[in-house]
C-alpha cells in the first residue's frame, strides 16, 4: 500500500517550474502565453540590465547544474564596456547518473527555457546564446527547435524583440553524447568544434568562454527559473528553501521507492520527507543507501535520513548536493555492485586528458571487477583508497575527483561487503574471469 505523506512532507512540495507540466499541450507557444507566458520577458524590457542581474543576486538563486553557484554574481562577472560579443550557453548536457530533470523540463515547458534565455542574455548584454543540449536527446532537442522558431514566429526573438531595441539570436546545439561535455569548458571547446575536452581554469567563461569572449554558462534549470524571480520578485522566491539555499529545485528520485519521479520541492527538504512524497520504500525493501546528486556526490546511509537537501545541509554531512538526483538503494541491492557499475561509467567518459583520471578508472574498474568476481584480496581496498588518494585534488577537472565518491564513501560504510566477496562468505556476482578486461 501506498504510505500517505506526512502533513510535514507535503509543505515542502513547491510546485513552480513543473506548475505547467501536466498542463494539455503546455509546450505550444498558445498555451504558455495563455499561462502567463512571456508576461516575464516583458516585464524584464522595462527594467535596466543591470536592475536584473541585481534582482537575481538578492533572491540568491544558486546554480541548479551540481555547484550551486550563485547565479546573479556569475551574471555580475561579466565586463561591461569591454567591447567584446558576450554569449549566454545553457548547459543543457544532463548526463549525470539518475538525473532527470532538464529533459523533462524541455519537453513539457520549453517556452519556460526560452523565456530565462531570453531575460538572462539581456542582462549581460548577449546578442546571441546557445543552448548546447545532450547528443542523446533527439526528442528534446526537437522540441526546442520547434518552441525557438515559434518564439521567433511571434517576434520574442531576433531583431527589436518587442519593440524594444533588443536583438538575440538563439540556437540549439546538439553534441555528441559524451558525459565530459557537461564540463562548462568542455562544452565550450565543443561548441567550437574542437574535441571536448576541458580547459585549465582560470580564467573562467565569465571572462574568456566561447571564441574567448565573456559567457555565462548556466543550467537549464537555473535559466528556467529566472522568469518567475522576475515576475515574483526575490523575496516571494526566498519564501521557499533556507536563507543560503532559496526557491524549489526538482529532484529526480529513482530506485526503490513506490513512486520515483521528479518532485519540486523547497531546498532543505529532507530525505525522509521525500520518500514519503514518493509513496514510501517499496515493499519487502529497506534503505540501504542513496546519494543525493547522481554518482558524483558519496554516498548516503540510512543514518542521513533528516539530513536537509540544501547546498549546506548536505556539505554538513560531508557531500554535496550535485544535481538532486537522488538514487535509493535498498538492503537488497549491493553497494560494491553499485559502485562497480558507477566507475564503469567513469571509466567510459573519462576524456583521457590527464593521466589520473584515465588511469585510475581503469585500475579501479579493474580492482572491483576482481572483488566481484570472488578473486580479490585484502589489500585492494588499500589499493582503491591509493587510487582516489592520486585522483581527488589531482585530476584536471570534477569529473575525476567525482569518481572517487562512490569508492571511498562505499568503502567508509560498507567495508564489510567488500570482505564478503574478498573472503568467500558472499557468493561472486560474476564468474571467473567474466569482468576481465571489461
Ligand atoms: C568566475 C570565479 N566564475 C567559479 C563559476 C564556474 C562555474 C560555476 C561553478 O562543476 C559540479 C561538479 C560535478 N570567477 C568563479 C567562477 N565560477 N568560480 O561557477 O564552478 P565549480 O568549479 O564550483 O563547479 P563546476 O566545474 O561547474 C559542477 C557536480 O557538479 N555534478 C555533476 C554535474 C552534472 C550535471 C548534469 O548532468 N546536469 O550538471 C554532480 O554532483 O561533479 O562538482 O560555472 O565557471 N572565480
Ligand atoms: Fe578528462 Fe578525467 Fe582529466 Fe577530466 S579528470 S580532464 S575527464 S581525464
Amino acid at each position: 500500500m501506498t504510505q500517505e505523506p506526512s502533513r510535514e512532507a507535503l509543505a515542502k512540495l513547491a510546485p513552480v517550474l513543473t506548475k505547467r507540466w501536466l498542463s494539455p499541450d503546455a509546450w505550444k507557444l498558445d498555451t504558455y502565453e495563455r499561462l502567463d507566458g512571456y508576461s516575464a520577458l516583458r516585464k524584464a524590457f522595462k527594467a535596466h540590465p543591470d536592475d536584473l542581474i541585481q534582482l537575481i543576486k538578492d533572491s540568491g538563486l544558486r546554480g541548479r547544474g551540481g555547484a550551486g553557484f550563485p547565479t546573479g554574481m556569475k551574471w555580475g562577472f561579466i565586463p561591461q564596456n569591454d567591447g567584446k560579443p558576450h554569449y549566454l550557453v545553457v548547459n543543457a548536457d544532463e548526463g549525470e547518473p539518475g538525473t532527470c530533470q532538464d529533459l523533462p523540463l524541455m519537453m513539457y515547458d520549453p517556452h519556460s527555457l526560452v523565456e530565462g534565455v531570453i531575460i538572462a542574455s539581456y542582462a549581460i548584454r548577449a546578442n546571441f546564446a546557445v543552448i548546447y543540449i545532450r547528443g542523446e536527446a533527439i526528442h528534446a532537442a526537437r522540441r526546442l527547435k520547434q518552441a525557438v522558431a515559434s518564439a521567433y514566429e511571434k517576434g520574442y526573438l531576433g531583431q527589436n524583440i518587442l519593440k524594444s531595441g533588443y536583438d538575440l539570436d538563439l540556437v540549439v546545439h546538439s553534441g555528441a553524447g559524451a558525459y565530459i561535455c557537461g564540463e562548462e569548458t568542455a562544452l565550450l571547446d565543443s561548441l567550437e568544434g574542437y574535441r571536448g575536452q576541458p580547459r585549465l581554469r582560470p580564467p573562467f567563461p565569465a571572462t574568456h568562454g566561447l571564441y574567448a569572449s565573456p559567457t555565462v554558462v548556466n543550467n537549464v534549470e537555473t535559466i528556467a527559473t529566472v522568469p518567475y524571480i522576475v515576475l515574483g520578485g526575490a523575496s516571494w522566491f526566498r519564501t521557499m528553501g533556507t536563507e543560503k539555499s532559496p526557491g524549489p529545485k526538482i529532484f529526480s528520485v529513482s530506485g526503490r521507492v513506490k513512486q520515483p519521479g521528479q518532485y519540486e520541492c523547497a531546498l532543505g527538504i529532507t530525505l525522509r520527507q521525500l520518500i514519503e512524497l514518493c509513496g514510501g520504500m517499496l515493499d519487502g525493501h529497506n534503505l540501504r543507501f542513496w546519494t543525493p546528486g547522481g554518482s558524483s556526490t558519496p554516498l548516503l546511509t540510512d543514518e542521513h535520513l533528516d539530513a536537509p537537501l540544501d547546498f549546506e545541509g548536505m556539505m554538513g554531512v560531508g557531500t554535496m548536493l550535485g544535481t538532486a538526483a537522488v538514487q535509493i538503494f535498498s538492503d537488497q541491492d549491493c553497494p560494491v555492485y553499485a559502485t562497480y557499475r558507477w566507475i564503469e561509467f567513469y571509466h567510459h567518459e573519462s576524456c583521457g586528458k590527464c593521466t589520473p583520471c584515465r588511469e585510475g578508472n581503469y585500475w579501479m574498474k579493474g580492482i572491483l571487477a576482481r572483488i566481484l568476481s570472488g578473486e580479490g584480496k585484502k589489500e585492494d581496498l588499500e589499493t582503491l583508497l591509493d587510487a582516489c588518494d592520486n585522483l581527488l585534488g589531482r585530476s584536471f577537472c570534477a569529473l575525476g575527483d567525482g569518481a572517487t565518491s562512490p569508492v571511498t564513501s562505499s568503502i567508509k560504510f560498507f567495508e564489510q561487503d567488500y570482505l564478503d566477496y574478498i573472503e568467500g562468505r558472499k557468493e561472486p556476482m560474476f564468474a571467473k574471469g567474466e569482468l576481465a578486461g571489461a
